[in-house]
């Protein structure tokens, strides 16, 4: 039975486990998230209620959060490229890198989007300096990371890089990632390079004018 993945090609958590599926070429039939009212985000409201995407289906299973989604991937349809190492020391690192992407870039990257879509009276200055600030800060420990690895956990690609080129490349869209920290800037065009995130890219760029801060117009 063919894997269904409920998704919109915008969404930075989507082209997370989207980069998964294309490093391995794995076919999956794709129920686009078309707005509230589509047929696609019924079905979601009813697999998981708290219609947050992605959300995998494989037959009688349904697989959440986009981690364990690649994680799953990984275990049952897994191909060529290994994105969590079969070493259980080396896949820590590579879980590790993960929860730094999703806690200390993407967090704060949408709590700042989030406020922006918020009625003027009800917006929250303070909440969005403390986001600026926790991605200075996680910019300036990327920086040094990055400075002695080719991909977030080393020499591999894995499932912390598929997160990291998502979550970087709207955070510097949304908070810049200047030139203070060259070695993230340099990471985030390898990512941008990657041929799965370049598809993903590719994918959203017909969308880019949902972006709430207003979309730069480069990549
Ligand atoms: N922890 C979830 C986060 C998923 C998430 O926040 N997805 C966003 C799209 S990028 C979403 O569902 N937004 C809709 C909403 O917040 O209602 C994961 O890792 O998959």
């Amino acid at each position: 039975m063919a894997l269904k993945l409920y998704y919109h090609p915008f969404s930075s958590y989507c082209q997370k486990a989207l980069i998964a599926l294309y490093e391995n070429a794995v076919p999956f039939e794709p129920q686009i998230l078309a707005g509230p009212d589509s047929p696609a985000f019924r079905e979601l409201s009813e697999l998981w209620p708290m219609k947050r995407f992605p959300v995998l289906v494989d037959g009688e299973r349904t697989i959440i959060e986009a981690s364990c989604i690649v994680e799953y991937l990984g275990l049952y349809a897994p191909g060529p490229v290994r994105l969590i190492p079969e070493d259980p020391r080396a896949a820590l690192e590579v879980r590790t890198m993960d929860r730094f992407f999703d806690n200390y870039i993407s967090t704060p990257q949408q709590r700042i989007v989030a406020n922006a879509l918020r009625p003027e009276d009800a917006r929250d200055p303070y909440g969005v300096r403390e986001a600026q600030t926790m991605l200075d800060t996680a910019y300036a420990w990327l920086d040094r990371v990055m400075s002695q690895r080719e991909w977030a956990a080393g020499e591999h690609f894995s499932l912390a890089d598929c997160g990291a080129a998502p979550f970087l490349f709207y955070a510097d869209w949304t908070h810049p990632i200047g030139d203070a920290h060259p070695n993230v800037t340099a990471y985030r065009q390898r990512l941008l390079k990657r041929p799965s995130f370049a598809r993903a890219v590719d994918e959203a760029r017909p969308y880019r004018t949902y972006f709430p801060l207003g979309a730069p117009d480069r990549d």
